[in-house]
């Protein structure tokens, strides 16, 4: 293991940037929960004995928990416990509380760091806002109908779309990128259709010379995650879909690193006389219960 660099380490600034980004991000949202006492207790006694189990099972040296100490500093200093969180412990998260229903829509995936609401609203036929540049990346179609589990097509449900550039960056999480690039709020027809122009993205290596890079770096890992959109599905009196869609074949599909691929979330373009990406996805809303 070298974590030899770990202390007084200079960063790229993209790191460090979106990082402290994502962090500024997480802080303004209003986090609370009715958590008991009780239920508190329970949480922190088997989380603590599970710490002690594993400090005990490896005989945990005193350099290495000197490194674990610098370490978590770091990764506040940098800003990136939403990233590490969202990346190691948000998918466990999700299969939890999906798996608490008996949900049959549209399966979820991880919301990860990089969500900002408000993304201006779309036609259900428009374009997502991007830049001259990144034209040059091949366009995808992205198209299909929001409807219940019964296939009745829902007027007016919102798709919140929003993916990283050809580069990787993430509007409003590295600097120079317009606000709302490559996110928007697509409403669909009066059918629940939408049809939406994009860019095909591509694999994404997460943030990865800070401190979530040496973890990683640590114990031989890669920080790659297989090209992704990111969609939040909304429509009153459904239960709203956080999920992401990957592309069938591509790579890191079955290495994601926060690992939050599920087989029916796997899209499979076809290229049309224009040379555009085309496909179709159904998103199938369950009712609230
Ligand atoms: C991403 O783009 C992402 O989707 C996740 C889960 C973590 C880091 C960057
Ligand atoms: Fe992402």
């Amino acid at each position: 293991m070298s974590f030899e660099n770990l202390a007084g380490v200079q960063g790229d600034p993209s790191a460090k940037g979106s990082g402290n980004a994502a962090t500024d991000k997480f802080k303004h949202e209003a986090v609370k929960s009715d958590t008991s006492k009780e239920r508190a207790n329970a949480i922190y006694t088997d989380l603590l004995a599970a710490i002690a189990e594993v400090a005990h099972k490896h005989q945990i040296t005193y350099d290495e928990y000197r490194v674990l100490k610098n370490w978590m500093i770091q990764v506040g200093e940098y800003g990136e416990w939403p990233l590490w969180l969202d990346v190691f412990v948000e998918h466990e998260i999700e299969k939890i509380n999906y798996d608490r229903h008996n949900y049959t829509g549209t399966k979820g995936s991880i919301e990860g760091p990089y969500y900002v609401e408000n993304a201006p609203e779309l036609p259900w036929n428009g374009e997502m806002p991007m830049r001259e540049q990144d034209k040059a990346a091949t366009p995808l179609i992205f198209k299909g109908q929001v409807t219940d589990v019964d296939g009745n097509g829902l007027a007016g449900a919102t798709i919140e779309l929003w993916h990283a550039d050809e580069e990787g960056y993430y509007s409003q999480f590295a600097p120079g990128i317009p606000e709302w690039n490559l996110r928007g709020t697509i409403v669909t027809n009066e059918n629940g259709e939408y049809e939406i122009k994009t860019l095909q993205p591509a694999p994404y290596q997460i943030p990865s010379d800070g401190p979530t890079g040496w973890f990683i770096d640590s114990y031989g890992g890669h920080p790659w995650r297989p090209a992704h959109l990111h969609l939040k599905v909304k429509n009153p009196g459904y239960r709203e879909i956080t999920t992401q869609l990957y592309f069938q074949g591509g790579d890191y599909t079955d290495n994601d690193v926060a690992t939050a691929v599920k087989p029916e979330l796997l899209l499979d373009p076809q290229t049309d006389d224009q040379g555009n990406n085309v496909v179709n996805y159904g998103f199938a809303l369950d009712k609230e219960d």
